[in-house]
């Protein structure tokens, strides 16, 4: 690619922490623009997307399980989001969509998908966020982002900006999975989704799950989005984040996954999500996330 839109999703909406919403201004300080910049792409920073129903913090996240908190907000973010990136694309740039946190990717996905017409996904998390409101333990939309793009949960967000599914579960590679709850194995297995988890990519190493991923991807599909969750990555890495699970993948790991999809040149779109500063150590999980980008984006490491 040699011309990247940087698309700030300033969202909060998705999950109970708040600053999740700050995410992509400690990227913007991480001094996300000139790393990519250096690697002599043209960057065009768009600037921040927000809701225009504000957050009450009083209010916020409330309600149980069962509901889906912020529906509002959380509709309402995701039609602007995905307006924004079906223009970038269509204007030939690579859109990075910075998070904020992973109920972004509703909106992401649907401004992509009307340019793919089997668009492959890569997951990279330590959740599957492949809930509905009847699985999930939260009722955060954060957890349900890929189920509602492959066309499962309420009906609104799953025909939100484009009537019907974005993605098809065949075309979904899940890396780094550890924290599945049970809808969400049931879904896996029954849909037959690539999986790997941190056991696997313990077993294999990193670099044959990427490739594993790739094959199983590049032929079927016409174009591939990743969504990189930061909660993918170990605790001890990345701190800043809502929801960390021990056991994750270190960043020489993904900065290595990360060189090898900018050389398979088969990545179309990003996701960059849940760095939370509110709840981190003096910005370091946005300068490792600045650090995951640039390697994706061609960086050499040494
Ligand atoms: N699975 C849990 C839920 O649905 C946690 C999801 N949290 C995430 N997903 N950060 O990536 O509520
Ligand atoms: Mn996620
Ligand atoms: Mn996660
Ligand atoms: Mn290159």
């Amino acid at each position: 690619m040699n011309r990247v839109d940087i698309i700030g999703a300033a969202t909060t909406f998705g999950q109970p922490r708040l600053g999740v919403d700050l995410g992509p201004d400690a990227l913007r300080y991480a001094n996300l623009i000139n790393e990519i910049e250096k690697l002599n792409i043209e960057v065009n920073d768009k600037g921040n997307i927000y809701s225009d129903i504000k957050v009450n913090v009083a209010e916020h996240s409330q309600g149980d399980a069962n509901t889906l908190k912020n529906y509002d907000q959380v509709m309402d973010f995701n039609e602007k989001l995905a307006k924004s990136v079906d223009e970038s694309i269509q204007q030939g740039s690579f859109p990075l969509i910075i998070g904020g946190d992973h109920s972004l990717a509703i909106g992401s996905l649907a401004g992509i998908s009307s340019h793919y017409e089997n668009l492959g996904v890569i997951w990279y998390d330590a959740h599957g966020d492949l809930n509905n409101s009847d699985t999930s333990p939260s009722g955060n939309i954060h957890g349900m982002p890929l189920a509602i793009s492959c066309g499962v949960g309420d009906e609104k967000l799953v025909n939100l900006y484009k009537d019907g599914p974005k993605v098809k579960p065949e075309n979904i590679v899940l890396i780094g999975m550890r924290d599945l709850d049970e809808g969400e194995k049931e879904y896996i297995s029954e849909n037959d989704i690539l999986t790997f988890t941190m056991t696997d990519i313990k077993e294999k190493g990193i670099s044959a799950v990427m490739r594993e991923s790739l094959e199983h991807l590049q032929d079927k599909t016409d174009g591939i989005h990743l969504s990189l969750d930061v909660d993918a990555l170990d605790p001890m890495e990345t701190p800043g984040t809502g929801t960390p699970v021990d056991g994750g993948l270190s960043l020489s790991e993904t900065l290595s996954a990360m060189t090898q999809l900018h050389d398979s040149n088969k990545i179309t779109s990003m996701d960059l999500v849940e760095v939370n500063p509110l709840l981190d150590d003096k910005n370091k999980t946005a300068q490792k996330a600045v650090s995951i980008a640039s390697a994706f984006f061609g960086k050499k490491q040494k």
